[in-house]
């Protein structure tokens, strides 16, 4: 299997994060793709290409170019408002305040196109979420030249992403800006498989009204963690969209053994699909030494995971997302996808 990477990517290196009340250190950090890098090299998974560049009308697919043209402009406007470190929005324009003014102070246009504080921005951000998207889209072309699975080693991740916002760690949802150019590209049905601890709201709702893209999502229970606005299991899609999204909320504390029942559903729901492609979103922070997270996978749980979607039979693009127990961030993502491959 392929590894698309850019380092570019490490660009983005962002020092403290608001959490729990306090400045933490940032978890998100560059040090995860490179110990994800290091794995693939050592286990032989395959070549590990650069990604191609690709026009901005690909992230217009699935972004508001007034969105991305913010992400673009963000640090020159930090930088003239006088501020010199990283950034985080802290004021949102919420029910009975105002959605139709324009704003021209950057503290109020990073509260218009953000879902939390918690998610930092620097200098390098706009082009090193580029190049993950970059990165996603080249592991997507990949699949369309006929490749039968490829990994797109993404960072920053991608889901929590919107049509206009960042949040979450995410900026440009890698995994829908991958799934349209798939569809752009020729292929009928999509499937997006999110197996990060976290619900994917961004790519969730990106493709809500959509019968063409399916997104199906394990993670933990909304009600008691992170995005808790959203990732509910009466959550299925709206309009045209209706069915095809599914949900799998599952309690904190949960463990492989209790995992597999929710996998297996969803993996009834591919063999019913059909897709030409299957796109996993693939966030490693189940596992049990995760410091921000409550599931407990071993690492060797992994390659089950990997083994069992390997059965799906489908055309594969592995998309990094979440997991920050970086020092066996590598090992897990490369026991999926030595798992898939066999
Ligand atoms: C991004 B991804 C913990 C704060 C957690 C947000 C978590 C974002 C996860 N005190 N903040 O889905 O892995
Ligand atoms: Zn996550």
């Amino acid at each position: 299997m392929k590894t698309v990477f850019s380092d570019l990517q490490l660009a983005h290196a962002p020092l403290q994060e608001i959490s729990d009340g306090e400045l933490k250190p940032a978890v998100e950090i560059p040090s995860r793709a490179e110990f994800v890098l290091n794995a693939v090299k050592d286990r032989k998974l395959g070549e590990i290409i650069a990604p191609e560049s690709f026009a901005m009308r690909c992230l217009h697919r699935v972004h508001a170019p007034h969105y991305v043209s913010f992400l673009e402009s963000f640090w020159s406007k930090w930088t003239e408002a006088g501020r010199t470190k990283e950034a985080f929005p802290f004021v949102w324009p919420i029910r009975s305040l105002r959605q139709d003014v324009e704003i021209e102070h950057i503290d109020g246009l990073l509260g218009r196109y953000s879902m939390d504080a918690g998610t930092p921005l620097g200098e390098h951000t706009f082009a090193a979420a580029r190049a993950s998207a970059e990165t996603s889209l080249t592991g997507a072309k990949l699949l369309l030249e006929g490749e039968t699975s490829a990994f797109a080693l993404c960072r920053p991740p991608g889901h929590h992403a919107g049509f206009d916002f960042f949040g979450g760690y995410c900026f440009f949802n890698n995994a829908a800006v991958a799934a349209q150019y798939l569809r752009d590209g020729g292929m009928n049905r999509i499937a997006i498989l999110d197996v990060d601890y976290h619900h994917g709201n961004g790519t969730q709702a990106l493709f809500y009204d959509r019968p063409d893209v399916l997104f199906l999502s394990i993670h933990a229970d909304p009600k008691v963690e992170y995005p808790y606005f959203l990732g509910f299991a009466d959550e299925t899609g709206e309009h045209a969209g209706t069915g095809f999204t599914r949900n799998w909320p599952l309690p904190h504390g949960t463990d492989w053994e209790s995992y597999v029942p929710a996998l297996e559903e969803a993996c009834r729901w591919l063999l019913v699909y059909k897709p030409d492609a299957l796109i996993v979103s693939l966030g490693l922070d189940c596992f049990e030494k995760d410091p921000i997270a409550g599931f407990r996978f071993k690492s060797d749980d992994y390659l089950l995971l990997g083994q069992r979607l390997a059965k799906v039979g489908v055309p594969t693009l592995f998309i990094l997302e979440g997991g920050y127990a970086v020092e066996e961030l590598g090992t897990n993502c490369v026991n999926v996808l030595d798992g898939y491959a066999g």
